[in-house]
Order: structure tokens, then sequence, then C-alpha cells
């Protein structure tokens, strides 16, 4: 099947997901995150046992992460409800049996909240990792932190978010980013035969195990107040003279000028 922004390929029980837009650095268009929802949504009703979602063999950049042509304008919440990346977090969370992340190349922004709401992650030596809002003066949202916080220490996730800066593949394995570092050349295949392995096993304990601990892992209670006093932070953030700046020197391809208002 092609959806033109993705590939989705049926390989036995294992389904593979790749994406195919490498002219734009496979950016997480609105396009692309219907398609994978969607995808999902299909192989779900095939009961695919196991997802493996991944790029083109020997791209320099994995994902760039949210289509910054396509930020909600300035004045409005970067990262709302009803985002489609959003919707694609969720689909991945949802599914009821493990996805498996396979990288080569370089991750950004969004797409490395992508790689981490997938179940594991194989990389290999060419991968890095970068979560970059304060490039943009974007204020990150409350569940995409909540993504990061479920699956690394608070420390590397403060390092990664205050930097911006790509881990590179050894730190990303130190840091518990991945669950397995190969060669280039055995990337594939040690995440194919993880897929297998996964895909021979009992789905219906599967299911009910990964759903246990995502509701175990994936929410925290915050009361009204706080939710609305942090509500309030990230909006003097979205609605900044920043956020446009930062925005715009993307677009223009210059380095932003940020002035704290
Ligand atoms: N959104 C929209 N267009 C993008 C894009 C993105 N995230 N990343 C790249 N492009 C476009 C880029 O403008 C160019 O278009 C083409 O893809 C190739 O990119 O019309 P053009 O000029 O052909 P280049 O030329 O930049 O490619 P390269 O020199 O290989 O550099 C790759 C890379 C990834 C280092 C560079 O494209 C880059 O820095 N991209 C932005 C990475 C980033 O900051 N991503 C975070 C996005 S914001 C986000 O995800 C979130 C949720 N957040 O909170 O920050
Ligand atoms: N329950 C009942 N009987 C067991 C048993 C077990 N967990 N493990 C071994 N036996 C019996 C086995 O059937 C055999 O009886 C004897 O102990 C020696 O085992 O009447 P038998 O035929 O003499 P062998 O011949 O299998 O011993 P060995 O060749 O040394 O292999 C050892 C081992 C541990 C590799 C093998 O016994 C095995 O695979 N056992 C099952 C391991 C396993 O899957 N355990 C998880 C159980 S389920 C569980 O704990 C939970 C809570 N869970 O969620 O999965």
């Amino acid at each position: 099947t092609d959806h033109g922004t993705i590939r989705v390929d049926v390989d036995g029980e294992i389904g593979v997901v790749t994406l195919t837009n490498p002219a734009r650095r496979n950016a997480l268009s609105r396009a692309m995150m219907l398609a994978i929802t969607e995808a999902f949504r299909s192989f779900a009703e095939r009961r695919t046992r196991v997802i493996v979602l991944r790029a083109e063999p020997d791209v320099s950049v994995w994902s760039a992460g949210h289509d910054i042509t396509e930020l909600p304008v300035p004045g409005r919440d970067p990262l709302g409800y009803g985002d489609p990346l959003e919707e694609t977090l969720r689909a991945i969370r949802r599914y009821p049996g493990p996805v498996v992340a396979m990288v080569h190349g370089s991750v950004w922004g969004g797409a490395f909240d992508l790689v981490l709401s997938c179940d594991l992650v194989v990389a290999d030596e060419t991968a890095t990792f970068a979560i970059t809002p304060v490039n943009l003066g974007l204020p990150y949202n409350m569940t995409g932190l909540l993504h990061f916080i479920g699956r690394l220490r608070v420390n590397v996730v403060k390092e990664l978010f205050f930097t911006a800066a790509p881990a590179n593949a050894a730190t990303a394995l130190e840091w518990g980013i991945i669950n397995h570092l190969t060669t280039s050349a055995e990337l594939e295949a040690h995440t194919m035969a993880l897929a297998r392995r996964m895909a021979s096993k009992a789905p219906l304990a599967m299911a009910a195990i990964k759903e246990q601990l995502h509701v175990l892992s994936d929410y925290q209670p915050v009361a009204a107040e706080v939710f609305e006093r942090v509500q309030e932070l990230r909006r003097s953030a979205f609605e900044s003279a920043d956020y446009r700046e930062g925005v715009a020197a993307f677009l223009e391809k210059r380095p932003p000028a940020f002035r704290g208002e």
C-alpha cells in the first residue's frame, strides 16, 4: 500500500510502516500522521501481532519531527489534543501488540516523542536523538513530557530538553533511550528477529500486559488548579513574540533571536 508519505508492508504476522518522504526529511506532516494512524487501525482489524516503524535504508534523517510549516499559528497551542501527531502517538501507545521503532539516522523533536511512544527501540550507530522545542520557543505539552519521564531519568530528560542537543547512539544506549544498539548492517535482521519472536507469543496476554503497563505508567493525577497554572505558563510561551520568532527563523533559515517576551 502506498499513502505517498509512508509505505505499509505485511511480512507474515509483522506489519511494517516505512516513512518515505526523504525530500522533507520525513517531517511529521498531517498527511503522514493520518496515514500512520489509519495503518494502525487496519493492522488492528487484521490482528497484526507486531508492528515495526522505520525509515528507508541509508537516510541520514530518520525524521525531522513535527512539520514546522504546519504548526498552529502563534497564539494557539502548538501541541493540542487533536494535533495529528498526538493522535498518532495515541494510536501507537494503544495498539494491542508491540510496536518496535527501528532507527537509522537522526531523530528530531516530535519524532523523538514518536520513537519513545513505541514499545521497544532498536537503533544503529548512526542514530541520534534530539528534543528541540527550546529552539523554536515552543512549550512542550504535559502528555509529551510524561512520555519522556515515563521512559528516562528526570536529569536526562532535563538535559535533553534544556540543551536540544542530539544524543549519539552510545549515549542513547547508556540513557535507556534504546533497547539495542546494532551495526547498520545488522539493524534490520536484528529488529525483525525480535519482532518475529514477539509475534510467536500469546497475543491476548501480550495485549493485556501492554495495556496494564501503559495504565500504570502513562498517567499522573494532576489537580485542576495545578493543570491550569501550568497551562497558563505554556500559554505565555505560545502567545509570545519568541515563539513567532522561532518558527519564522526556521522558515527563513537563520538563527533565532529570543528576547524572553
Ligand atoms: N518541518 C518542515 N520542513 C522541514 C522540517 C520540518 N521539521 N525539517 C526539514 N524540513 C524541510 C527543509 O525546510 C527543507 O525544505 C527540506 O525539508 C530539507 O531539509 O523547501 P526546502 O528548503 O527543500 P534541509 O535542507 O534542512 O535538510 P538537511 O540539511 O539534511 O538537514 C536536516 C535537518 C533535520 C538537520 C534539518 O532539516 C533540520 O534541522 N530540521 C528541523 C529539525 C527540528 O528542529 N525538528 C523539530 C521540529 S518541532 C517539533 O517536532 C516539536 C514537536 N517540538 O516541540 O520542537
Ligand atoms: N511447573 C510445573 N512443573 C515443572 C515446571 C513448572 N514451572 N518446570 C519444570 N517442571 C517439571 C517438568 O515438567 C518435569 O517434570 C520436571 O519438572 C523436570 O523438568 O514429570 P517431569 O517431566 O519429570 P524438565 O525435565 O523440564 O527439566 P530441565 O530439562 O532441566 O529444564 C528446566 C527448565 C526450567 C528449562 C524447564 O523445566 C522449563 O522450561 N520449565 C518451565 C519454565 C517456565 O516457563 N516457568 C514459568 C512458569 S509460568 C510463571 O511462572 C508465571 C507466573 N508467568 O506469568 O509466566
